[in-house]
């Protein structure tokens, strides 16, 4: 498969060594209550992703692709949350504290779960991370060499945060990488601006960038 369109030129993939990996699509993002809003952040500007986020995994589940949730999360416990995570800044409340979707980042908490338009169905994998990157600490690169995967597409949140920070990781472990540009959003538009940017800079130094469309338009051609 081609995206044509792809930024800073056309992307190949096989469906079959290609996963789509939606990082940290979770309450605690996306809703209010949650970390991203105790961070001091307006967390209603990524709900607008999540239509074209959905449909694009609806399409990848149709086309048979390996689909991947990240969640950033951490033990109840918080003995893989370093201190200088947690006591970084003044938020309104740090990880660990009771907030109205339960205890803040913490795993297995209401507001720690995917958002209901994304929830991950049987079959998926859902890692846990207790970083920003999705390798760090989760066994996630032995998990795609198992699947043969060599290819990965990106949506999900922040982008300049998680989502950058995955792809950088990724693009070290030898992937080749490509960010859904209607499927990522920041608390800050400038940031998801600038992340577009210098990831497909100087001959896709981290990756590719495409808008959504036209993976449904490769996945279409080939169906
Ligand atoms: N604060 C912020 O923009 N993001 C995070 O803390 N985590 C993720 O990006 N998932």
């Amino acid at each position: 498969m081609r995206i044509e369109e792809a930024n800073p030129f056309a992307y190949e993939f096989e469906l079959k060594s290609t996963a789509l990996v939606l990082i940290d699509m979770q309450r605690d993002f996306i809703e209010p209550g949650g970390f991203g809003e105790t961070l001091g952040n307006d967390v209603s500007l990524l709900e607008a992703i999540v239509p074209a986020t959905k449909a694009a995994l609806a399409a990848w589940r149709q086309a048979g692709g390996l689909v991947v949730h990240t969640r950033e999360a951490h033990k109840a416990d918080l003995s893989d949350c370093p201190p200088a995570k947690r006591n970084r800044s003044n938020p309104t409340l740090r990880i660990g504290d009771e907030g109205p979707m339960g205890r803040i980042l913490v795993a297995g908490e209401p507001g720690n779960q995917i958002i209901d338009a994304l929830a991950p169905v049987e079959g998926e994998l859902v890692i846990d991370k207790p970083g920003k990157g999705m390798f760090y600490a989760t066994g996630l690169h032995e998990l795609l060499q198992q699947r043969g995967i060599t290819h990965l597409l990106f949506g999900g949140v922040t982008t300049e945060v998680c989502v950058q920070t995955s792809m950088r990781e990724a693009n070290d472990r030898g992937y080749d990488g490509l960010l859904l540009e209607d499927c990522t959003e920041s608390y800050f538009p400038a940031f998801k601006a600038a992340t577009l940017d210098m990831i497909r800079a100087q001959g896709a130094i981290v990756g590719w960038t495409a808008p959504s469309a036209a993976l449904l338009a490769a996945l279409n051609h080939t169906a």
